[in-house]
């Protein structure tokens, strides 16, 4: 940065023709760059799975899961959620209709994404949002 301000004040100096299509070059791409970090594509999520998540559980249009039905290997299960709908969604693992152990993952807006980790035994369990209005998003997790 040092260098850059020393260039555009030398050529302020040495010729004020090439001082102004410098700053506007300058400002032109700092703009491009922006535009580029703030634009999200929906075809590319702003998320990376972990490669040892033992369950994955992605929030769908419009108030969903992406399955029905998920599976996990018992024991200590990192749990990944990602959003890729545009509700607010709070994931809970419940047996019946009561919340197991102390996982909460939140994600507010698209794109969003928590991690966690539940210690579960072989069961029949339920990926639950306890939001409100999403009595839909329940379902079945089978711990084996
Ligand atoms: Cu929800």
């Amino acid at each position: 940065m040092r260098g850059l301000i020393f260039a555009s004040s030398y050529l302020y100096i040495s010729d004020m023709r090439f001082h102004r299509p410098l700053i506007t070059t300058l400002f032109a791409a700092s703009l491009i760059s922006l535009s580029a970090c703030g634009g999200s594509s929906s075809s590319t999520p702003d998320y990376t799975i972990p490669a040892d998540a033992g369950l994955v559980v992605k929030a769908v249009p419009t108030i969903r899961w992406d399955a029905k039905e998920y599976s996990a290997v018992a024991g200590d299960i990192k749990v990944f959620l990602a959003n890729d709908d545009n509700a607010k969604h709070i994931l809970v693992i419940r047996q019946g209709d009561k919340v197991v152990g102390d996982l909460e993952l939140a994600v507010i807006k698209n794109g969003d994404a928590a991690t966690g980790t539940i210690n579960l035994q072989p069961g029949a369990y339920f990926v639950y949002c306890i939001i409100p209005g999403h009595g839909k998003m329940n379902s079945a997790l089978t711990v084996s």
